[in-house]
């Protein structure tokens, strides 16, 4: 796919879900690479850095779409001619997209292992590796039951229940609303994220903060699944995420708002659950206390704080 075609979808949602757009946006850079005819190394160079930049720009939160697209350049500026730049990218595009792959099986395997027999698990909005946690669990003989709620504005829970349906695990749908009327019922809350800051603090979709606060009044425990490639190495010198917010006509229809000049529709896509709330963060790597969230930014990122300087 080209570049401005990927950017497009990543935008719109039609590609969505943090671990997804990391690796179509690999795959963007890849397939770019493969199609520039430029005669030098420079002009080579320099429309992949823009194509880099386009797909960055798309959406701002869910830090797996830098951190996927700096693995993926990373190392261009050591190349001295289009062969070897292209050879590099085609190269690391592969490594990123086979390693978040194995990223999202070795977390449902780690996870699924906090999930016991006859347990009911709560989850919010549509995460693959959440739910990879959860699919591992019933398919490796546990009786389970699963509470998934709508996810307002953009519903993607019907994708989740949708899933858990397809897999045959019993579920519940219900409204963002009703999470504290069942969460006495409720074992093990089990969501994904978009970004993990360095104090441990999960930036996940809107209303993630609220369960985990109910949760937490209920003694529920929280677990994050993330992949080592959701933390953000940024925060580490001051950067704060920055939290996407989408169009009001995604909560309120435009006919609707029209007729209503005193009132602004407000649409942030993501908010954020302090690391105190949450009990632990499964990655690929094992499973961490999210307070260890600046050790995994050090040693399974690999990014040297000098680089940000
Ligand atoms: P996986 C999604 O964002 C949700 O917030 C979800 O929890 C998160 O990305 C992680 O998804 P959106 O793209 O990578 O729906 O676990 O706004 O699939």
């Amino acid at each position: 796919m080209i570049v401005s075609e990927t950017a497009e979808k990543i935008k719109n949602m039609e590609i969505r879900g943090a671990g997804r757009i990391a690796r179509a946006a690999a795959e963007a850079l890849r397939d770019h690479a493969l199609a520039l005819k430029t005669p030098t190394y420079d002009a080579f160079r320099q429309r992949m850095e823009n194509a880099a930049d386009i797909l960055i720009a798309t959406r701002p939160t869910a830090v797996s779409l830098p951190n996927a697209v700096h693995i993926v350049m990373n190392g261009i500026g050591e190349a001295s001619t289009v062969d070897e730049a292209r050879r590099g990218i085609v190269e690391r595009a592969g490594q990123f997209t086979q390693s978040s792959q194995h990223a999202v099986e070795k977390i449902a395997q780690f996870g699924a292992r906090h999930i016991r027999d006859g347990d009911t698990i709560l989850t919010h909005c549509n995460s693959e590796v959440a739910l990879g946690c959860i699919i591992e669990a019933h398919r490796s003989g546990k009786h389970i039951e699963v509470f998934a709620t709508e996810v307002r504005p953009r519903n993607q829970g019907h994708i989740t229940i949708k899933t858990l349906s397809d897999a045959g695990i019993k579920t519940n749908f219900i409204v963002d609303s009703a999470v504290r009327s069942f969460i006495n019922d409720v074992d093990l809350v089990i969501v994904g994220a978009d970004a993990v800051t360095v104090n441990g603090a999960v930036v996940n979709k809107i209303g993630t903060s609220q369960v985990a606060h109910t949760a937490a009044e209920a003694r529920v425990n929280v677990l994050v699944a993330a992949e080592t490639y959701k933390f953000a190495p940024r925060t580490v010198i001051g950067e704060l995420i920055q939290i996407e917010e989408r169009p009001g006509s995604e909560v309120l229809p435009d006919e609707i708002a029209r007729t209503l000049p005193h009132v602004t529709v407000r649409n942030p896509a993501f908010d954020v659950t302090p690391a105190e709330f949450i009990d632990l963060i499964i990655t690929e790597q094992g499973a961490i206390p999210p307070q260890m969230a600046w050790i995994i930014i050090r040693e399974y990122l690999g990014w040297d704080i000098t680089e940000f300087q």
